[in-house]
Protein backbone atom coordinates (compact mmCIF):
# COMPACT_ATOMS: atom_id res chain seq x y z
CA UNK A 1 0.00 0.00 0.00
CA UNK A 2 2.92 2.35 0.98
CA UNK A 3 5.59 1.55 -1.43
CA UNK A 4 5.43 4.53 -3.26
CA UNK A 5 6.91 5.94 -0.50
CA UNK A 6 9.02 3.11 0.64
CA UNK A 7 8.99 1.08 3.25
CA UNK A 8 10.15 0.37 6.44
CA UNK A 9 12.27 -2.75 5.36
CA UNK A 10 14.03 -0.79 2.95
CA UNK A 11 15.83 1.38 5.59
CA UNK A 12 19.17 -0.08 6.54
CA UNK A 13 18.71 -1.98 10.17
CA UNK A 14 21.14 -0.03 12.12
CA UNK A 15 19.01 2.93 11.09
CA UNK A 16 15.56 1.58 11.71
CA UNK A 17 17.35 0.23 15.70
CA UNK A 18 18.89 3.68 15.86
CA UNK A 19 15.35 5.25 15.52
CA UNK A 20 13.58 2.84 17.72
CA UNK A 21 16.27 3.90 20.25
CA UNK A 22 15.58 7.87 19.97
CA UNK A 23 11.79 6.92 20.17
CA UNK A 24 11.03 8.41 16.46
CA UNK A 25 9.39 6.60 13.51
CA UNK A 26 9.95 7.71 9.96
CA UNK A 27 6.50 9.08 8.41
CA UNK A 28 6.86 8.17 4.79
CA UNK A 29 6.07 4.59 5.03
CA UNK A 30 3.36 5.13 7.01
CA UNK A 31 2.16 8.22 4.80
CA UNK A 32 -0.71 6.46 2.97
CA UNK A 33 -2.29 4.44 6.39
CA UNK A 34 -2.31 8.21 8.20
CA UNK A 35 -3.97 9.88 5.12
CA UNK A 36 -5.32 7.59 2.66
CA UNK A 37 -5.77 8.78 -1.26
CA UNK A 38 -9.35 10.40 -2.04
CA UNK A 39 -11.59 8.70 1.27
CA UNK A 40 -10.74 6.92 4.68
CA UNK A 41 -10.26 3.30 4.69
CA UNK A 42 -12.59 2.02 7.61
CA UNK A 43 -11.40 -1.01 10.01
CA UNK A 44 -15.23 -0.78 10.68
CA UNK A 45 -17.16 -3.33 8.92
CA UNK A 46 -20.85 -3.53 8.94
CA UNK A 47 -22.76 -5.69 11.25
CA UNK A 48 -25.81 -7.20 12.25
CA UNK A 49 -27.77 -8.16 15.09
CA UNK A 50 -31.17 -9.64 15.25
CA UNK A 51 -33.16 -8.69 18.32
CA UNK A 52 -34.19 -12.57 18.06
CA UNK A 53 -30.55 -13.80 18.90
CA UNK A 54 -29.63 -11.03 21.69
CA UNK A 55 -32.97 -11.01 23.99
CA UNK A 56 -32.11 -14.73 25.46
CA UNK A 57 -28.50 -14.00 25.71
CA UNK A 58 -29.24 -10.68 27.33
CA UNK A 59 -32.15 -12.80 29.32
CA UNK A 60 -29.68 -14.91 30.68
CA UNK A 61 -27.56 -12.01 32.23
CA UNK A 62 -30.03 -11.63 34.17
CA UNK A 63 -30.10 -14.69 35.57
CA UNK A 64 -26.02 -14.61 35.65
CA UNK A 65 -25.59 -11.09 37.21
CA UNK A 66 -27.47 -9.01 39.42
CA UNK A 67 -27.60 -5.59 38.54
CA UNK A 68 -26.06 -4.44 41.89
CA UNK A 69 -23.30 -6.64 40.99
CA UNK A 70 -23.00 -5.30 37.20
CA UNK A 71 -23.67 -1.63 37.81
CA UNK A 72 -25.44 -1.75 34.05
CA UNK A 73 -26.44 -5.26 32.75
CA UNK A 74 -25.32 -4.54 29.25
CA UNK A 75 -24.47 -6.62 26.31
CA UNK A 76 -22.26 -4.74 23.63
CA UNK A 77 -22.35 -5.01 20.08
CA UNK A 78 -19.12 -5.79 18.94
CA UNK A 79 -17.63 -3.82 15.04
CA UNK A 80 -17.05 -7.31 13.38
CA UNK A 81 -14.24 -5.16 11.23
CA UNK A 82 -12.66 -5.23 14.84
CA UNK A 83 -13.60 -8.37 16.19
CA UNK A 84 -14.95 -10.17 19.55
CA UNK A 85 -14.28 -8.10 22.34
CA UNK A 86 -14.95 -4.65 20.23
CA UNK A 87 -16.56 -2.14 23.35
CA UNK A 88 -17.52 -0.23 20.26
CA UNK A 89 -19.72 -0.66 16.87
CA UNK A 90 -18.46 2.53 15.01
CA UNK A 91 -15.47 4.46 15.24
CA UNK A 92 -17.39 6.74 17.36
CA UNK A 93 -20.61 5.17 18.09
CA UNK A 94 -21.20 2.54 21.31
CA UNK A 95 -24.15 0.01 21.23
CA UNK A 96 -25.25 -2.08 23.83
CA UNK A 97 -28.78 -3.52 25.25
CA UNK A 98 -29.31 -3.32 28.58
CA UNK A 99 -31.60 -5.10 30.76
CA UNK A 100 -33.59 -4.13 33.99
CA UNK A 101 -35.51 -6.64 35.78
CA UNK A 102 -38.99 -6.03 37.33
CA UNK A 103 -37.96 -4.03 41.07
CA UNK A 104 -34.20 -3.32 40.22
CA UNK A 105 -32.64 0.22 39.88
CA UNK A 106 -29.51 0.66 37.92
CA UNK A 107 -27.58 3.10 40.64
CA UNK A 108 -26.82 6.92 39.86
CA UNK A 109 -23.94 7.84 38.36
CA UNK A 110 -22.30 10.67 36.32
CA UNK A 111 -19.90 10.30 33.15
CA UNK A 112 -18.22 12.38 30.83
CA UNK A 113 -19.45 10.84 27.71
CA UNK A 114 -23.27 11.27 26.60
CA UNK A 115 -25.74 8.44 26.80
CA UNK A 116 -29.35 7.82 24.97
CA UNK A 117 -31.48 5.25 25.41
CA UNK A 118 -33.71 4.07 22.19
CA UNK A 119 -36.62 1.71 24.44
CA UNK A 120 -36.83 -1.75 22.77
CA UNK A 121 -38.97 -3.78 24.83
CA UNK A 122 -41.39 -3.99 28.03
CA UNK A 123 -43.40 -1.28 30.29
CA UNK A 124 -42.76 0.31 33.25
CA UNK A 125 -39.12 1.27 33.30
CA UNK A 126 -37.82 4.83 33.65
CA UNK A 127 -34.80 6.94 33.93
CA UNK A 128 -34.13 9.91 36.39
CA UNK A 129 -32.30 12.15 34.94
CA UNK A 130 -30.98 15.83 36.77
CA UNK A 131 -34.28 15.24 39.14
CA UNK A 132 -37.02 14.41 36.11
CA UNK A 133 -38.33 11.56 35.93
CA UNK A 134 -38.90 9.95 32.21
CA UNK A 135 -41.08 7.16 31.76
CA UNK A 136 -39.52 4.72 28.48
CA UNK A 137 -42.07 3.54 26.33
CA UNK A 138 -41.45 1.68 23.42
CA UNK A 139 -38.97 3.83 21.02
CA UNK A 140 -39.10 6.40 23.02
CA UNK A 141 -35.59 8.16 22.63
CA UNK A 142 -34.36 9.64 26.08
CA UNK A 143 -31.32 11.49 26.72
CA UNK A 144 -28.53 11.37 29.64
CA UNK A 145 -26.06 13.84 28.37
CA UNK A 146 -22.71 14.02 29.62
CA UNK A 147 -22.52 15.41 33.29
CA UNK A 148 -25.88 14.51 34.07
CA UNK A 149 -26.52 11.98 36.64
CA UNK A 150 -28.78 9.37 36.04
CA UNK A 151 -30.16 6.44 37.04
CA UNK A 152 -32.50 3.75 36.00
CA UNK A 153 -35.66 2.02 37.62
CA UNK A 154 -38.65 -0.47 36.69
CA UNK A 155 -42.07 -0.21 38.50
CA UNK A 156 -43.17 -2.88 36.04
CA UNK A 157 -43.91 -6.75 35.62
CA UNK A 158 -41.67 -8.12 32.65
CA UNK A 159 -38.21 -7.49 31.81
CA UNK A 160 -37.18 -3.89 30.13
CA UNK A 161 -35.13 -3.65 27.85
CA UNK A 162 -33.15 -0.80 25.63
CA UNK A 163 -30.63 0.54 23.29
CA UNK A 164 -28.29 2.47 24.86
CA UNK A 165 -25.89 4.65 22.67
CA UNK A 166 -22.77 6.49 23.69
CA UNK A 167 -20.36 8.39 22.41
CA UNK A 168 -17.94 6.37 24.57
CA UNK A 169 -15.37 5.41 22.09
CA UNK A 170 -14.84 9.07 21.32
CA UNK A 171 -13.70 9.58 25.09
CA UNK A 172 -11.52 6.92 25.69
CA UNK A 173 -9.83 7.51 22.77
CA UNK A 174 -9.19 11.31 24.42
CA UNK A 175 -8.55 9.40 27.67
CA UNK A 176 -11.52 11.40 28.82
CA UNK A 177 -13.69 8.49 30.16
CA UNK A 178 -14.44 8.74 33.43
CA UNK A 179 -17.53 7.83 36.17
CA UNK A 180 -18.48 9.05 39.42
CA UNK A 181 -21.18 6.66 41.85
CA UNK A 182 -23.66 8.50 44.27
CA UNK A 183 -26.40 8.34 45.78
CA UNK A 184 -29.98 7.90 44.20
CA UNK A 185 -30.98 11.66 43.23
CA UNK A 186 -33.53 12.90 46.30
CA UNK A 187 -35.51 14.81 43.72
CA UNK A 188 -36.62 11.97 41.19
CA UNK A 189 -40.45 13.39 40.57
CA UNK A 190 -40.18 16.34 38.17
CA UNK A 191 -42.03 16.00 35.63
CA UNK A 192 -40.89 15.27 32.33
CA UNK A 193 -40.26 18.59 30.02
CA UNK A 194 -41.52 17.04 27.02
CA UNK A 195 -45.59 16.52 28.28
CA UNK A 196 -45.07 19.81 30.32
CA UNK A 197 -43.12 22.81 28.69
CA UNK A 198 -42.70 21.17 25.01
CA UNK A 199 -45.60 19.87 24.55
CA UNK A 200 -45.91 21.76 20.61
CA UNK A 201 -43.46 22.14 18.50
CA UNK A 202 -42.53 25.60 17.86
CA UNK A 203 -43.77 26.74 21.09
CA UNK A 204 -41.21 26.96 24.21
CA UNK A 205 -41.79 28.22 27.85
CA UNK A 206 -41.28 32.55 28.51
CA UNK A 207 -38.39 33.11 29.82
CA UNK A 208 -36.84 36.40 32.08
CA UNK A 209 -33.57 37.66 30.95
CA UNK A 210 -31.10 35.36 32.25
CA UNK A 211 -33.57 32.93 33.61
CA UNK A 212 -32.58 29.65 33.40
CA UNK A 213 -32.47 28.14 30.26
CA UNK A 214 -31.16 24.16 30.49
CA UNK A 215 -28.54 23.07 27.97
CA UNK A 216 -30.85 20.25 27.71
CA UNK A 217 -34.27 21.24 28.06
CA UNK A 218 -35.92 18.15 26.71
CA UNK A 219 -34.49 14.63 27.87
CA UNK A 220 -37.57 12.58 26.27
CA UNK A 221 -39.03 12.40 22.86
CA UNK A 222 -41.93 10.28 23.29
CA UNK A 223 -42.22 7.85 19.64
CA UNK A 224 -45.71 8.46 19.60
CA UNK A 225 -45.19 12.23 18.58
CA UNK A 226 -42.25 10.95 16.25
CA UNK A 227 -44.47 8.39 14.39
CA UNK A 228 -47.08 10.65 13.94
CA UNK A 229 -44.98 13.67 12.41
CA UNK A 230 -43.10 10.68 9.90
CA UNK A 231 -46.80 9.34 8.98
CA UNK A 232 -48.56 12.65 8.70
CA UNK A 233 -44.94 13.92 6.38
CA UNK A 234 -45.41 10.57 4.28
CA UNK A 235 -49.15 11.61 3.86
CA UNK A 236 -48.42 14.90 2.66
CA UNK A 237 -45.73 13.43 0.15
CA UNK A 238 -47.73 11.41 -1.47
CA UNK A 239 -48.12 7.42 -0.45
CA UNK A 240 -46.57 5.89 -2.67
CA UNK A 241 -42.74 4.03 -2.81
CA UNK A 242 -40.39 7.29 -4.13
CA UNK A 243 -41.60 9.80 -3.11
CA UNK A 244 -38.40 11.21 -1.43
CA UNK A 245 -36.79 10.05 2.13
CA UNK A 246 -39.44 10.68 4.86
CA UNK A 247 -36.88 11.51 7.85
CA UNK A 248 -36.83 13.65 10.39
CA UNK A 249 -33.93 14.82 13.07
CA UNK A 250 -33.98 14.96 17.05
CA UNK A 251 -33.14 18.82 17.93
CA UNK A 252 -33.09 20.71 20.92
CA UNK A 253 -36.41 22.20 21.16
CA UNK A 254 -34.89 25.55 22.34
CA UNK A 255 -32.04 26.30 19.85
CA UNK A 256 -33.28 23.84 17.02
CA UNK A 257 -29.45 22.60 17.40
CA UNK A 258 -28.36 18.40 17.91
CA UNK A 259 -29.88 17.27 20.69
CA UNK A 260 -26.00 16.16 22.03
CA UNK A 261 -22.90 17.57 21.37
CA UNK A 262 -21.35 14.67 18.67
CA UNK A 263 -24.32 12.31 18.30
CA UNK A 264 -27.29 12.86 15.73
CA UNK A 265 -30.50 10.97 15.59
CA UNK A 266 -32.58 10.29 12.84
CA UNK A 267 -35.73 8.70 12.12
CA UNK A 268 -36.92 7.27 9.12
CA UNK A 269 -40.03 5.92 7.61
CA UNK A 270 -40.08 3.55 4.71
CA UNK A 271 -43.10 3.02 2.78
CA UNK A 272 -44.05 -0.50 1.80
CA UNK A 273 -42.36 -1.63 -0.91
CA UNK A 274 -39.72 1.68 -0.19
CA UNK A 275 -35.88 1.65 -1.93
CA UNK A 276 -33.79 4.40 -0.84
CA UNK A 277 -30.45 4.74 -1.96
CA UNK A 278 -28.67 7.72 0.06
CA UNK A 279 -25.85 9.34 -0.62
CA UNK A 280 -22.32 8.04 0.55
CA UNK A 281 -22.17 10.16 4.23
CA UNK A 282 -18.85 10.43 5.47
CA UNK A 283 -20.99 9.90 8.76
CA UNK A 284 -20.39 5.64 9.96
CA UNK A 285 -24.39 5.24 11.57
CA UNK A 286 -26.05 2.42 13.61
CA UNK A 287 -29.69 1.36 12.20
CA UNK A 288 -32.25 0.42 15.12
CA UNK A 289 -35.26 -0.88 13.56
CA UNK A 290 -38.31 0.33 15.75
CA UNK A 291 -41.05 -1.57 13.85
CA UNK A 292 -41.40 -3.41 10.24
CA UNK A 293 -39.10 -5.46 8.22
CA UNK A 294 -36.64 -5.47 4.90
CA UNK A 295 -33.23 -5.53 3.99
CA UNK A 296 -30.19 -3.55 3.26
CA UNK A 297 -27.08 -3.78 1.34
CA UNK A 298 -23.99 -1.91 3.08
CA UNK A 299 -20.73 -2.09 1.16
CA UNK A 300 -22.14 -5.07 -0.34
CA UNK A 301 -23.16 -7.31 2.09
CA UNK A 302 -27.18 -7.77 2.67
CA UNK A 303 -28.95 -7.38 5.80
CA UNK A 304 -32.47 -8.96 6.36
CA UNK A 305 -33.66 -7.12 9.42
CA UNK A 306 -36.76 -7.50 10.78
CA UNK A 307 -38.51 -5.33 14.22
CA UNK A 308 -36.13 -4.29 17.34
CA UNK A 309 -32.54 -5.47 15.20
CA UNK A 310 -29.54 -3.47 14.87
CA UNK A 311 -27.52 -2.92 12.11
CA UNK A 312 -24.35 -0.65 10.99
CA UNK A 313 -22.82 1.22 8.06
CA UNK A 314 -19.12 2.42 8.04
CA UNK A 315 -18.05 5.93 6.90
CA UNK A 316 -19.11 6.93 3.50
CA UNK A 317 -20.72 3.23 3.04
CA UNK A 318 -22.58 2.68 -0.25
CA UNK A 319 -25.95 1.54 1.55
CA UNK A 320 -29.21 0.48 -0.46
CA UNK A 321 -32.57 0.25 1.44
CA UNK A 322 -35.66 -1.73 0.65
CA UNK A 323 -38.62 -1.57 2.87
CA UNK A 324 -40.39 -4.96 2.56
CA UNK A 325 -43.44 -3.70 5.50
CA UNK A 326 -43.80 0.01 6.39
CA UNK A 327 -40.51 0.31 8.43
CA UNK A 328 -39.28 2.82 11.20
CA UNK A 329 -36.04 3.11 11.92
CA UNK A 330 -33.99 5.54 13.88
CA UNK A 331 -30.46 6.35 12.09
CA UNK A 332 -27.52 7.09 15.32
CA UNK A 333 -24.58 9.07 13.30
CA UNK A 334 -21.58 11.27 14.14
CA UNK A 335 -22.48 14.42 12.04
CA UNK A 336 -22.96 16.48 14.92
CA UNK A 337 -19.19 15.83 15.70
CA UNK A 338 -18.36 16.11 11.85
CA UNK A 339 -20.01 19.55 11.71
CA UNK A 340 -18.14 20.79 14.58
CA UNK A 341 -14.59 19.66 12.89
CA UNK A 342 -15.59 20.73 9.56
CA UNK A 343 -15.53 17.69 7.73
CA UNK A 344 -18.99 16.51 6.59
CA UNK A 345 -19.71 15.36 3.70
CA UNK A 346 -22.45 13.76 0.83
CA UNK A 347 -21.37 12.41 -2.07
CA UNK A 348 -23.51 11.68 -4.66
CA UNK A 349 -23.73 7.89 -5.87
O1 LIG B 1 -26.92 3.27 31.60
O2 LIG B 1 -25.52 4.72 32.37
O3 LIG B 1 -24.42 0.86 28.04
O4 LIG B 1 -22.99 4.26 32.04
C1 LIG B 1 -22.73 1.97 29.25
C2 LIG B 1 -22.37 2.84 30.27
C3 LIG B 1 -25.04 2.27 29.83
C4 LIG B 1 -25.78 3.75 31.66
C5 LIG B 1 -24.06 1.69 29.05
C6 LIG B 1 -23.35 3.42 31.05
C7 LIG B 1 -24.69 3.13 30.83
Amino acid sequence: MSTALGTLEELPEDYRAAMAEAGVAPLWPMMRNLLPHGAPKPVTASGHWSYPALRPLLLRAGDLTPVEKAERRVLVLSDPGRGAGAMLATPSIYVGMQLLLPGETAPAHVHTPSAVRIVVEGQGGYTVVDGEKLPMEEGDLVLTPGGEWHDHGHEGTEPVIWLDALDLPLFVYLEGSYATEGPLQAQRNRPDASQVEYLSAGLAPARRRGGGARRYPMMRYPWARTEAALREMARWAGDGPGNGPVEMDYVNPETGDDVLPTMGFTAMMLRPGEAQSPPRLSTSAVFHVVRGRGRSVIDGVTHAWGPKDVFTAPCFAEIDHLAEDEAFLVRIHDRPLQDKLGYYEERAR
